[in-house]
């Protein structure tokens, strides 16, 4: 049995969304950070750096912090699913999967922090990561012109990616204008695990329809 530590954040439903995948058993634990829950020193003892998602795998001990770290944990304790079978696409996931933790999260994230939530403080800082958010969205946009999911098939990437993008309406983010991404979200956002792992650790929204 694996307890999961989670908000209703982004970098939660990633891990939500692969546990729903995968069909594994878990425990969820609501850990508020609006309420300063992530600073709780029990927490601390689980995730080192006071943030969402972390686990602890009560089948060997195994207890982590960082949603990628997660994730591939998680995939190679199933026999490595949604992880592609070719070193191409292996490597190609990777790719991905770092472009979302180094690129997508962080730049993602300051757009919801200035344009979001301190709107008028900083013009300078909402100008600039509109523009870094307009144009990773560009970035995804094209990869999805040609490939079906981030890697070619529907994997840990794509799983890590839709959460960051079904926050579109708060990045004042158009999907219309990046038909590739829309066809991809809406594809994602069709599946029922999907459906599942949006509402951990509860229901606060439908999802967000373009
Ligand atoms: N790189 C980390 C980022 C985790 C992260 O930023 N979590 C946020 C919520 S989405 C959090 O816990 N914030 C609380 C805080 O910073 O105090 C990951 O991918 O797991």
């Amino acid at each position: 049995m694996i307890d999961f530590y989670t908000w209703t954040t982004p970098n939660g439903r990633k891990v939500s969304i692969m546990l729903e995948e995968l069909g594994l058993e878990y425990n969820t634990h609501a850990i508020n950070i609006t309420q300063g829950d992530q600073n709780d020193p029990e927490f601390i003892k689980i995730s080192p750096n006071n943030k969402i998602p972390a686990i602890v795998d009560h089948d060997n001990g195994v207890t982590m912090m960082e949603s990628a770290a997660i994730m591939l944990y998680l995939a190679e304790k199933t026999g490595g699913q949604f992880v592609p079978k070719t070193d191409k696409g292996r490597w190609q996931m990777m790719e991905w999967l770092m472009m979302q933790m180094g690129s997508v999260g962080p730049m993602l994230g300051q757009t919801h922090h200035f344009v979001k939530y301190n709107q008028g403080k900083s013009p300078y800082a909402e100008e600039r990561y509109l523009a870094e958010n307009k144009r990773i969205y560009g970035v995804l946009d094209r990869r999805l012109a040609d490939h079906e999911y981030l890697a070619d098939e529907y994997s840990i990437a794509d799983m890590a990616t839709w959460p960051w993008i079904s926050r579109f309406d708060w990045q004042t983010m158009d999907l219309n204008n990046f038909p590739n991404l829309k066809r991809w979200y809406l594809a994602i956002a069709a599946r029922p695990a999907v459906q599942r792992g949006f509402d951990v650790p509860k229901k606060v929204q439908d999802i967000p329809m373009p």
